[in-house]
């Protein structure tokens, strides 16, 4: 409730209430754009790290941009980037933040196979960056920090399920890079007695999820294939299996941690996993395409395999290229700290509802190019 003082005419007015300033990098990605809503939602100003490019970039905010949505005039966006460590000084004095949300990355896996040295400038050194930019602002006792690590830490798997305890073996450049930042922010805690804690989120999804992660690449192909404008969906590892749930669910993690009196590491995720192939064939089967799968893959001398069918037709295939040269086979989350020690509901979103939103948006999308402003 804002307080409230009396006018010199006598007549009781809203003094200026003090409201808690977030920063969040990485606001225009999926998550960030969740999170900005939740923290307007309970009252925050929110600053936001937008990075130039040569083209609109920030679809995602677009709705809270809108002077219509409910607290706009508390949201800012600003230009930075993870890897220009002055312009992180620069964003820290000028906006002051209580907390921060450390949501910037080179975020796709495989892609990392291809650019590790900036996924580690942007990932893992950028983590350093910005904890150091703290420092350098004078705000290692004020500001509570938050770091976007990852299920992609365990890799290789030593034990199931994975907690907080479990041994880490990352399968790639971009597991590499979170790693390091992983540490350095235990180390920080350890050394400065900062307010820093890792966030270790299994993943996460959403209509809002970039469009060449799997779950994304398949909900919109399956829109595609159902309006007709899409014949076939290739994919890679079908029998991969993660721990999947909703993006909107782990953001309210992401805020109970930073809510917290001591900061410690906790692991988010639903407590049960699912194979790609799986998800597909739910996908399929919500928009009213139940698939038969045929055969077992495998590769041809083209790299291609048929896989699943819709009345006769092959509407998914396998292609060699979606591989990835280490796999990370299997993720399945304990989210029992956060259960007992944040009150976080794990199981808010299942699996199924998760699925039919996706799709459903997916074909409003596709039927729509508007609609997108709706998620
Ligand atoms: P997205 O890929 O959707 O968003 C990544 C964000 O990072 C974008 O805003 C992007 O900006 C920004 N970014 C990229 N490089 C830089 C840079 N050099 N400086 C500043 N910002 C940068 O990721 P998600 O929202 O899915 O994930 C958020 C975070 O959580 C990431 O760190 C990710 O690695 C981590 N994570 C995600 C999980 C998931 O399942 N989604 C699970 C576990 C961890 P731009 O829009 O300009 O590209
Ligand atoms: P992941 O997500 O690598 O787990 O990282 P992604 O959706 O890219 O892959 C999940 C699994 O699906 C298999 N797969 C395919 N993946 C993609 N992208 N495209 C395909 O065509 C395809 N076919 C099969 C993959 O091999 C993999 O096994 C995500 C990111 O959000 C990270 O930033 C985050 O840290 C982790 O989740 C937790």
């Amino acid at each position: 409730m804002p307080s409230v003082a009396s006018s010199p005419n006598g007549a009781l007015e809203a003094a200026p209430v003090d409201r808690k300033v977030a920063l969040i990098t990485g606001v225009t990605g999926q998550d960030g754009s969740y999170l900005a809503e939740l923290l307007l939602a309970k009252g925050y100003v929110v600053h936001g790290l937008k990075r130039r490019a040569s083209s609109y970039n920030h679809p995602r905010l677009e709705h809270i941009l809108d002077d219509k949505y409910p607290n706009s005039e508390r949201f800012h966006l600003h230009y930075a980037d993870l890897i220009d460590f002055g312009s992180l000084c620069a964003i820290l004095r000028d906006t002051k933040p209580q907390e921060i949300y450390n949501l910037g990355a080179q975020s796709h896996v495989q892609v990392s196979f291809q650019l590790p040295q900036y996924t580690a400038e942007a990932s893992g050194v950028g983590v350093m960056n910005m904890l150091e930019a703290i420092r350098a602002t004078g705000l290692e006792h004020s500001v509570k920090f938050y770091q976007a690590s990852t299920s992609e830490l365990y890799g290789k798997v030593h034990a199931i399920p994975q907690d907080e305890e479990t041994p880490f073996h990352p399968r790639s450049p971009y597991a590499v890079a979170k790693l390091y930042g992983f540490w350095a922010v235990k180390n920080y805690r350890e050394a400065y007695d900062m307010y820093a804690c890792n966030g270790i989120l299994f993943n996460h999804e959403s209509p809002r999820r970039g469009e060449i992660f799997v779950t994304r690449k398949i909900t919109k192909a399956v829109a595609a294939i159902k309006l007709g404008k899409q014949e076939c969906l290739y994919l890679g590892n079908l029998d991969a299996k993660r721990d999947w749930g909703h993006a909107r669910d782990y953001v309210e993690c992401m805020w109970l941690m930073l809510q917290q009196d001591t900061a410690e590491d906790f692991v988010i995720a639903t407590g049960e996993t699912t194979t790609v192939r799986d998800f597909a064939e739910r996908a399929f089967a919500r928009a009213g395409l139940p698939i038969r799968w045929e055969g077992k893959p495998g590769l041809t001398e083209t790299g291609v395999v048929a896989e699943g069918e819709l009345a006769g037709k092959v509407v998914v295939r396998v292609n060699a290229k979606y591989f990835r040269p280490a796999e990370v086979e299997l993720l399945l989350g304990d989210p029992s700290k956060a259960r007992t020690k944040l009150g976080w509901n794990p199981q808010k979103t299942s699996l199924q509802q998760l699925v039919e939103e996706m799709v459903d948006a997916d074909i409003e999308m596709a039927s729509d190019p508007n609609a997108y402003l709706k998620y």
